[in-house]
């Protein structure tokens, strides 16, 4: 089985926990994006549900395939949260942010009552970390920014390139303005205490660590799907 087949089959399984009526937010990524084109299908089927998008881009795909949207200002409280990461742990710590989303798709996990992850295997790790992990800043002061993130990030024992993430030859802006660093610290043995640290800085408005955020990790390898739960 490929990457993809894993990821549809980890999104196959996400939606025996999607219920009529429920207000769902869409995560971001090739893995949520998966579900997004299964439950596109549901809805066609009758299945009722309002959909939160996390990015732009997931709402691009929402509208084509005909998912009813709605902000999260409309609907500010949400059932469920469906999402990718980039990395998780045995305790359900994720990395995530690869896809440039990572406050809005914590902005709106943390307004559902619960957050469940699809992955492919090889996203599962021991220890977070080898994934750099993203943090995004606001535009003024990110220089400033980033040196207070080194200093914090020294404070807890853990150094590495904390690199401006580029579009090409162009600085990359997320949804909101926003721009990312992308961190790599290697091995991050305390995710509370470095994300305590990077809270404290007041440039940074979010990072990439999901701690006590996901309450399920579907998980999809050569042997079919299995859960993870916190
Ligand atoms: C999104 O999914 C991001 O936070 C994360 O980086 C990405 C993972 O992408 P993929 O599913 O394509 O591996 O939620």
């Amino acid at each position: 089985m490929d990457a993809r087949e894993m990821k549809v089959k980890a999104a196959e399984a996400a939606l025996a926990h999607v219920e009529d009526g429920m207000r769902l937010g869409i995560g971001t990524g090739s893995t949520a994006d998966e579900f997004v084109r299964l439950l596109a299908e549901k809805v066609h089927g009758g299945l009722r549900i309002q959909g939160v998008p996390t990015s732009e881009r997931t709402a691009r795909l929402c509208v084509e395939l005909g998912i009813p949207l709605k902000s999260l200002d409309e609907l500010p409280e949400l059932d469920l949260t469906i999402d990718g990461a980039d990395e998780l742990d045995a305790d359900l710590t994720l990395v995530k942010g690869g896809g440039g989303a990572l406050l809005r798709e914590k902005i709106v996990a943390a307004a559902s009552a619960r957050m469940l992850v699809i992955a492919d295997e090889s996203k599962l790790v021991n220890t977070l970390g080898a994934f750099p992990l993203p943090i995004e800043v606001n535009p003024f002061g990110h220089k400033a920014t980033r040196i207070a993130i080194e200093k914090a990030a020294s404070r807890l024992g853990l150094s590495g390139e904390v690199k401006l993430r580029r579009g090409g030859e162009d600085v990359f802006t997320t949804d909101g303005g926003h721009y990312i660093f992308d961190a790599s610290f290697g091995r991050i043995p305390d995710a509370e205490a470095l994300s305590g640290e990077l809270n404290s800085i007041p440039g940074v408005l979010e990072h990439g660590l999901f701690i006590h955020m996901a309450s399920l990790a579907i998980i999809a390898g050569e042997a079919g799907a299995w859960t993870l739960k916190a």
